[in-house]
């Protein structure tokens, strides 16, 4: 064991944040966070204590974020966009005792019954005990199931420094590392790889509300940087980049590009290749086991490869029986090692369905391996979980919402491959009066959120099913 974020106990006056024009240094980070944790302990919080934070872009965020993790308390990150429903089921299921907000006002209103404070804006010289890496929870993370309201997935303190860590080797990431990403903070990929990855390592991390390809593209080529993002957005830089040489130069700069969270199309890959010369690594992993293998820096790897299992984490493929399937052969993805999450918060049942006696968890996901040990993944077994543009999404919630709307009757959802989100979520709806498309996805996006909206909708008399009465989605047309 040792501290979670040791540089916040050396505390030097190097830069570790930076967002837009505002930066700070790991002594003035260690400083606001005394000061949040005495904010907590002065509002009923206690350490272990569940404490939401609404992740709204800004500096401020951040602050909380690591200071939460940093000082003791179990953060529960919220999507400021998330709908009424979900964020009822949040506030209900998590119990934060208080959540944190930059902008008190607007999340007061939305979060009825949970006192809200405001992030701390300034330090305070004083003592404080950091958080261990011991292997109590650290966070909620909210995922989404193929069916029902997302379920809490709790990770401890010693599976975030574990993954962390593995991930440190096998990228020879250092303090030396910039982190550069425009992903979300309330997930895995940009809270835990990005943020508490770059202060774990005691570099850097440059953070961006927003995905801007040229903004993003300078960024890269400041520092000695690592850029993280999704496969949508090195699509997106890809098809900017043919026209703008900037793009091509930040790439170019960077020390590694990491891509996850999706599959990496090949043509995305091989256009960055060609245009900037250098490969785009992949790793693999999921809100429940944190990230399980990667491609490692510098080594050749095999095209679709999402690299080699993490050090210290099992993978072995398996067949519906959860027995091993032969050597080569394509199996369900299982994991096993100190990275798998504790369990679902409140939720017995769906963490048994998973995780069995020997502490093996069944990812749903199919792969094979090479015998290198290069896991490449090639399906999913449940077709009711979609990703679109690297969110997980469950046909069953957003089908849930659809139904919700006054004049739709039947409502059936599918992903279908998209050049651009890796999958889009398209709907089939038998209605009982004509109603705008658009109308239907704000409904959804109001009530979930926005992220799990349809991108297209289809209005049809009746919906496909078999003789027990049940939707056939492959006759879906
Ligand atoms: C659109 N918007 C709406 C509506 N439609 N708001 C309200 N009502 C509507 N009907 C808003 C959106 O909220 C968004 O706002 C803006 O309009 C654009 O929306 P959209 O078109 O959906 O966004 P996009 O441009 O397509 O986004 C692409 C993206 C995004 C930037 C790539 O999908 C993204 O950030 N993905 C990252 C997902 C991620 O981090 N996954 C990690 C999961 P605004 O612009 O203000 O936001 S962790 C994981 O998977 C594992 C562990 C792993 O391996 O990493
Ligand atoms: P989430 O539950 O949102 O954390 O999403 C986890 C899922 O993302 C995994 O089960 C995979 O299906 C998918 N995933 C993550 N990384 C990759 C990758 N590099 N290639 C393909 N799929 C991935």
């Amino acid at each position: 064991m040792g501290a979670l974020f040791p540089v916040l106990e050396a505390a030097d006056d190097r830069v570790v944040l930076r967002v837009g024009a505002e930066a700070l240094t790991a002594k003035a980070l260690r400083a606001r966070c005394v000061a949040h944790a005495h904010l907590l302990a002065a509002n009923g919080a206690a350490p272990g204590s569940h404490v939401g934070v609404w992740t709204q872009p800004s500096i401020d965020t951040c602050v909380a974020l690591i200071a939460n993790a940093a000082t003791g308390f179990v953060t529960v990150p919220i999507d400021p966009k998330l709908g009424a429903r979900e964020l009822g089921h949040i506030a209900n299921d998590a119990k934060p005792v208080v959540t944190i907000a930059a902008d008190v006002d607007a999340v007061k209103e939305k979060l009825a019954g949970v006192p809200v404070l405001r992030a701390v804006q300034s330090g305070a010289e004083d003592s404080v005990s950091w958080r261990q890496t011991d292997s109590a929870p650290l966070l909620v993370l909210y995922t989404s199931g193929t069916t029902g309201l997302p379920k809490g997935a709790l990770l401890s303190a010693s599976a975030v420094a574990f993954d962390l860590d593995g991930l440190a080797a096998a990228w020879a990431w250092t303090r030396e590392d910039t982190i550069v990403h425009a992903l979300p903070l309330f997930h895995v990929h940009g809270l835990v790889l990005g943020l508490f990855g770059a202060l774990r390592r005691g570099g850097a991390l440059h953070w961006f509300p927003k995905f801007e390809p040229v903004a993003l593209a300078s960024a890269l080529g400041a520092r000695r940087s690592v850029f993280f993002a999704v496969p949508t957005m090195y699509h997106r830089l890809s098809e900017a980049a043919a026209s703008d040489q900037t793009i091509v130069e930040g790439l170019r700069a960077a020390r590694l590009l990491v891509s996850g969270s999706a599959a990496l199309p090949q043509r995305d890959q091989a256009r960055i290749e060609q245009l900037t010369g250098k490969r785009v690594i992949e790793r693999y992993g999921l809100t429940e086991t944190l990230i399980n293998t990667a491609v490692r820096a510098g080594s050749p790897f095999p095209p679709g490869s999402v690299g080699q299992p993490v050090d210290g984490v099992e993978v072995k493929l398996v067949d519906d029986a959860r027995a091993p399937v032969a050597a080569g052969a394509m199996g369900e993805i299982a994991v096993r090692g100190p990275n798998v999450f504790l369990g679902y918060l409140n939720r017995p049942d769906a963490t048994a369905a998973v995780l069995d006696a020997d502490g093996w968890f069944f990812t749903g996901d199919l792969g094979t391996t090479d015998a290198d040990g290069h896991v490449r993944i090639v399906g999913r077994r449940a077709t009711d979980l979609i990703k679109c543009g690297g969110y997980k999404v469950g046909a069953g919630e957003v089908e849930a919402a659809l139904l919700e709307h006054p004049l739709v009757r039947e409502a059936a959802v599918v992903g279908r491959p998209d050049p651009d989100l890796g999958e889009r979520i398209v709907a089939f709806v038998v209605t009982s009066a004509p109603v705008e498309s658009k109308t239907l996805e704000d409904h959804v996006a109001a009530l979930a959120s926005p992220h799990k909206r349809p991108r297209e909708v289809h209005f049809v008399a009746e919906l496909p099913r078999n003789a027990m009465g049940k939707v056939v989605k492959s006759r879906l047309p």
